[in-house]
């Protein structure tokens, strides 16, 4: 997509946010629903039955190698009585939850939902490496009758799929294979009295693959809007359609930053002088460089996982890793020179910001360098990507 212009979406919402004519007003809405995204937080609950691929969930889920420091202890048998969290190394609002496994002897179901203190999870995630047992179909109906959400997970599809390839070697159809057991699934959740049970076929060892992708488009369209941003942009930067779909969810930011930062100056206008607010700026960048993974740490442990050398993927990264208040004042002031851009000339007859042209095109200068810089983060992070899995 190409930026030269502000997009209609983006005019209809910033018009409607603007609707009452007082800058001021519209500058502080913005300000906390901003704020609400940022302090959202996500807790994530995983259960099932011991050896299903929950704590290897918990490590694919944060982009993690399962031998990595902080990573969840995978193949081990369950001593575990109580939820234990991971937090998402980089992104400490979310938290995994490896709860239990229900069927663990130690566990009286009924107490079950109460001692891993249900209430926190925004959603159950409930996995099973092969049809799903009365212990997990008890369980989703307690969260049912508790009135939150589970999504039903089967694991280790690779197996199964391998295991159809040595058994009929003429007729192996992936697709084939993967509807019948998808089809097993949900009928035997049916015949249990789940309706219209949400099952999703992974490979944890391989988590870009199967239902990976549709998995989390349910996910998403199910939680409360301020909660959207955080799940989008912790989700572990494995494949192209990922990475589109976290550039698509950071430029509906893009405005909102842009206007936040540039409404500060409005009043005290005088062109000369005027100057956005870097500081709300920088931060945005930030957001964007971790939502792709392009941050050191990120690299660091993508280099370890992949078995790279961290220095072969920052060769593919052609911006910037270090933000700050000067890279982000040369790319405005790069923005700037030139002839007025499209999208500057537009953002000049915003009505609110138009009343003062000047406004109007920091807007549009600010709007640009950040839509740029998303770009070309989402190119380095697609460029990134496909070096680690060379
Ligand atoms: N092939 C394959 N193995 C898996 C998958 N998920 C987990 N495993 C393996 O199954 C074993 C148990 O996994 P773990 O995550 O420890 O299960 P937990 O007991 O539910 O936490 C480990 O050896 C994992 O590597 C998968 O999707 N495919
Ligand atoms: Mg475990």
């Amino acid at each position: 997509m190409d930026f030269d212009f502000i997009p209609e979406e983006d005019m209809q919402e910033m018009n409607s946010a603007l609707e009452d004519g007082d800058l001021c007003k519209a500058t502080e809405r913005l300000r906390e629903s901003l704020k609400e995204i940022e302090k959202a937080t996500l807790d994530i609950a995983i259960t099932g039955q011991s050896g299903t691929g929950k704590s290897s969930f918990v490590n694919a889920i944060r982009g993690m190698g399962d031998e990595e420091e902080g990573s969840a202890e995978t193949g081990v048998v369950e001593t575990t009585m109580k939820p234990t969290p991971y937090t998402h190394p980089q992104h400490p609002n979310v938290t995994i939850w490896d709860l239990p496994g229900i069927g663990t002897p130690n566990f009286a179901e009924a107490d079950y939902l109460e001692c891993v203190e249900f209430r926190r999870y925004d959603f159950f995630i409930i996995i099973s490496s092969e049809r799903f047992k009365q212990y997990d179909i008890d369980l989703a109906k307690a969260i049912q009758a508790m009135d939150k959400k589970f999504y039903f997970v089967r694991s280790k599809v690779d197996n199964d799929l391998h295991a159809s390839q040595v058994q009929r070697k003429k007729t192996y159809n992936e697709e084939n294979v993967l509807k019948e057991i998808r089809d097993n699934c949900i009928k035997n959740l049916n015949d249990e009295g789940i309706d219209e049970p949400r099952v999703f076929l992974l490979s944890l060892l391989e988590l870009d693959k199967y239902d990976f992708y549709k998995m989390q488009e349910t996910v998403d369209k199910e939680l409360p809007t301020h909660k959207r941003q955080i799940f989008l942009e912790s989700l572990p930067n494995i494949s192209l359609p990922i990475l589109e779909k976290k550039r698509e969810a950071l430029r509906k930011e893009i405005w909102k930053w842009s206007f936040v930062s540039c409404a500060v100056a409005v009043p005290y206008t005088g062109h000369k002088f005027l100057t956005c607010d870097i500081a709300i700026l920088v931060t945005s960048m930030i957001r964007i460089q971790k939502a792709f993974g392009l941050d050191k740490l990120s690299l660091v442990k993508l280099a370890n996982k992949s078995g790279k050398d961290v220095s072969e993927l920052k060769s593919v990264v052609k911006s910037p890793l270090d933000i700050n208040k000067e890279l982000l004042t040369t790319l405005l002031a790069r923005g700037k020179t030139g002839t007025l851009k499209k999208v500057e000339y537009v953002a000049s007859f915003i009505p609110i910001l138009g009343t003062m042209t000047a406004g109007g095109i920091l807007f549009g200068t600010t709007y640009r360098t950040l839509c740029d810089f998303l770009k070309e983060m989402a190119e380095d992070a697609a460029r990134v990507l496909r070096k680690a899995l060379e």
